[in-house]
């Protein structure tokens, strides 16, 4: 009796399945890989590919290998072939152009202004433009091809528009190098006006106290709303605190230098006045850089360690230091504005400091200051994202694989792009021809929703991810999960049976272990 019921169950969810999983397409996916074969089996495999409807790019034949587009199912076969030694993707190459240095994500600048990573500046979006920075520094070469089309509104002393030391140079990438197709990118893309004050010469020897403080003036009567101080010394100097007081406090100029070079836990000069921000550097790891000092007045860190950018005689450089630090603060500082023109130097300054990635010791260190700047926080940018995810799964059926996910909540949610990518495949395929619409933007409830994903192969283990996209064009990454394809007669009824028919889920998989057809498998990672 007991068994009468459990098929009856069976059969009325066999109908529900069927009604609700859409059947399979004849496409099949293809897929370009390198095969390496045993060294005498050239010809038997070349037939047996041939045989299978396999495309063949090119034969090696000294290395025993064929690169090769075939069906999902034939390259399974080749998985089994006990004259293929190996197979792997064959990896996409693309023409080497425009860098995006490292720094530029590791404060999360990008996603200010292009927020789809498409290389394409996002309309509307804040760029700094119609704010002017101010370098004080070694001079810049204006005529470097990263510097085309950037508004440079001139500079001081003669001679300003070349820099053949290259620090100066190096800064000003860091802060507005174009967004084009050649060399890198900078915090802000090109798009915030330079006024250049030279006090280094050519061999970037030092400078006096009242070189730096005409310069400073000399920024303030260009316009400067930010001044930016790639230099250090190591006495206070009373006439420099007051003047940058002054610019702070009574014509609303914020300035931002190194916090030194030399380790240890000295104070260096400008960036140890209150009215300056002293910026420390860290690495690619987000660790502090051991050159970087450590002290109570350090308020942000930046990148600071191989840094890309441009450099002297048109080139392009790796450099280090906390001078390479300060232009990333420099350049948030004016996306900040941008995003808040109504703020004072005072607010832009705090909006910085609040929105920083606590590193280190909780709170404010002297090693990382309030953190690591976070500027598409500090431009009012919503992080974590808008969507909610609470559940993000995938059920292989005979028929292929069925993802799920729910929300609890979509704030500016306009929809959802679900990509795949076979296990070692290393390439994701987007599954949605139009982007899935949000069902409850604006809800705090969120909403469930399902994608059959019919053209699935058995025996194969897939992965999953999904994007949510939000009004501003801004794009989070949920995933990825791993799902495998149908495995027949990898189950028994009997190994199913215990899980109980409690929820919706123990239901369905007491129903395909019934009909032999399916398990599921499947892992979560945060994004
Ligand atoms: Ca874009
Ligand atoms: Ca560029
Ligand atoms: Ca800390």
């Amino acid at each position: 009796m007991k068994q009468v019921n459990v098929i009856l169950v069976v059969c009325i969810l066999a109908a529900f399945v069927a009604a609700v999983i859409p059947t399979p397409v004849a496409a099949q996916e293809e897929t370009r890989v390198i095969i390496q074969y045993r060294s005498n089996e050239r010809a038997n495999v070349l037939q047996q590919l041939q045989a299978a409807g396999a495309v063949v790019h090119y034969q090696f034949a000294e290395l025993n290998a064929v690169s090769v587009t075939l069906s999902a199912q034939a390259l399974n076969n080749m998985r089994a072939n006990s004259d293929i030694l190996a197979i792997e993707p064959d990896e996409p190459r693309y023409m080497t152009g425009q860098v995006v240095p490292y720094g530029v994500d590791a404060i999360d600048a990008r996603s200010v202004w292009d927020a789809d990573y498409d290389g394409v500046i996002d309309a509307g979006a804040p760029t700094g433009a119609g704010l002017t920075i101010c370098i004080i520094d070694s001079g810049i070469q204006r005529s470097h091809e990263d510097f085309q089309n950037v508004n440079i509104l001139g500079g001081y002393p003669l001679g300003w528009d070349t820099d053949n030391y290259g620090h100066g140079t190096h800064v000003a990438g860091t802060i507005a190098a174009m967004n084009n197709t050649l060399g890198v990118v900078g915090v802000t893309p090109g798009t915030v006006s330079l006024y250049i004050l030279k006090v280094f010469g050519d061999t970037g020897s030092w400078t006096y106290s009242s070189t730096l403080v005409d310069a400073a003036y000399k920024c303030r009567d260009a316009g400067a709303d930010i001044i930016s101080m790639s230099l250090e010394g190591a006495n206070f100097s009373s006439i420099e605190n007051y003047v940058f007081n002054q610019l702070y406090n009574d014509y609303g100029i914020l300035s931002v230098a190194a916090a030194g070079n030399s380790g240890g836990t000295s104070y260096a000069y400008p960036a140890s006045y209150d009215a300056v921000i002293s910026v420390g550097a860290v690495d690619q790891n987000n660790v502090v850089a051991s050159f970087s000092r450590r002290n109570d007045k350090v308020e942000l860190v930046a990148p600071g360690v191989s840094i890309y950018s441009t450099y002297k005689n048109s080139s392009y450089a790796y450099m280090s230091g906390t001078s390479m630090a300060t232009p990333h603060v420099t350049a948030a500082a004016a996306l900040v504005w941008a995003a808040f023109p109504e703020m004072s130097a005072a607010e832009v300054r705090a909006q910085l400091q609040s929105t920083a990635l606590d590193l280190g010791v909780a709170g404010r260190d002297t090693s990382y200051g309030y953190g690591l700047l976070q500027t598409y926080e500090a431009t009012g940018g919503m992080d974590p994202t808008a969507v909610d995810l609470v559940r993000f799964d995938g059920n292989a059926h005979e028929t292929g694989i069925e993802v799920t996910w729910e929300t609890a909540m979509e704030i500016d949610n306009v929809g959802f792009h679900l990509y795949r990518m076979a296990e070692g495949e290393g390439l994701w395929t987007r599954l949605n021809a139009e982007i899935i619409p949000a069902q409850a933007p604006g809800s705090m409830m969120g909403a469930v929703y399902t994608f059959a994903d019919t053209t699935a192969q058995a025996n194969v283990t897939y992965l999953y991810r999904l994007d949510d996209v939000d009004v501003n064009s801004k794009v989070t990454t949920h995933g990825p999960i791993t799902v495998m394809g149908t495995q027949p007669s990898a189950v028994s009824l009997s190994g199913f049976a215990a899980q109980g028919a409690a929820s919706p889920l123990g239901l369905s998989l007491m129903l395909v272990a019934a009909l032999g057809m399916a398990v599921t498998l499947f892992s979560r990672r945060n994004a």
